[in-house]
């Protein structure tokens, strides 16, 4: 029987699962080497993890690892219902959250580059996201069923289509998931045609909330929808809104989500050109305890849900 101990949490109401202890040996080296054996060599623990029957689409995965970054106190490698991610900032969140045991402020190896990590006096944590960037201020799209479809293209540790018009442009709304999340996926999948850097697609509208600045929708590459507002989807946000000049080096930005959660956004410019980006949200413990997959089981290594 494999064994594997985990702590489950939400952030903004989307799940985290952090596997803690029983994940095989990746090798060592630097964590995008350590992603790399992961894909390659254990995705059948992936699908275990957060796949059908012990997980779900929504489910985002992840797992310690040593660092090789001289200043980094640990590594996390971020992964879904379809496979590995850059960055996953609820994550994040959610994994600070669950090990009260780590410094206050931790600096976290990920794929695609070093995280700092604070816990605030209200239970709150803020990320330090890696550089994010305006890659593309506009594209257009011709998405079959649907017509043309405009957006811009930024990079938040993931990469996202940013889209204001759309059909909820006046209101983004819990009633209207299914008929996003379907919308959402056919422009996903155009999108790629044009850019296939892109992974995730974010809609906006106005908040519902007086003080907040924004609400959004975010599709995931497994085809569901993000119950927080996405940390690396905020991030890509402010990168957009900085690279406009509709945001400045300081200011906070209040990101809504579809669900009504909040992350708090700030940004300083970068040396290299971008921003980097400070997100603030709050995770709560929901589960703890062990997987086990039992070798005779055949579904036993998860459902292929793509
Ligand atoms: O918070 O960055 C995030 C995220 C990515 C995918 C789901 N959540």
């Amino acid at each position: 029987m494999i064994l594997l101990s985990f702590i489950d949490s939400h952030t903004g109401g989307e799940p985290t699962r952090l596997v803690t202890h029983g994940f095989p040996n990746l090798g060592g080296g630097t964590v995008a080497e350590q992603a790399t054996v992961f894909a390659r060599d254990f995705d059948h623990y992936r699908r275990a993890i957060v796949n059908e029957p012990r997980g779900n689409d929504v489910l985002v995965g992840a797992i310690l690892v040593p660092p090789s970054h001289p200043d980094a106190n640990l590594g996390v490698i971020f992964f879904n219902n379809v496979g590995l991610l850059g960055m996953c900032g609820h994550g994040t969140i959610g994994v600070v959250a669950s090990l009260p045991d780590l410094p206050d402020t931790v600096v976290i190896e990920t794929p695609v580059g070093i995280v700092t990590a604070s816990r605030n006096a209200d239970k709150s944590v803020s990320i330090t996201n890696v550089r994010s960037y305006l890659m593309s201020e506009s594209i257009d799209i011709a998405v079959p069923g649907i017509g043309a479809v405009t957006g811009a293209v930024a990079y938040g540790g993931n990469t996202f289509l940013l889209i204001t018009d759309h059909p909820w442009s006046s209101g983004i709304s819990m009633r209207d998931v299914r008929a996003m999340t379907q919308y959402c996926e056919a422009v996903l999948l155009a999108a790629r045609q044009v850019d296939p850097n892109v992974d995730h697609v974010e809609l906006f509208a106005a908040p519902e909330v007086p003080g907040n600045d924004s609400r959004n929708f975010v599709l995931c590459p497994g085809g569901q929808y993000d119950r927080s507002p996405c940390g690396t989807g905020t991030s890509a946000k402010l990168a957009w809104l900085h690279a406009l000049g509709k945001l400045t080096d300081g200011e906070v930005y209040r990101q809504e989500s579809v669900t009504g959660s909040v992350f708090t956004g700030q940004v300083v410019s970068h040396p290299d050109g971008g921003v980097t980006p400070t997100i603030t949200g709050t995770a709560f413990v929901t589960a703890r305890g062990e997987l086990s997959i039992d070798p005779t089981d055949d579904l036993g290594w998860g459902i292929v849900s793509e």
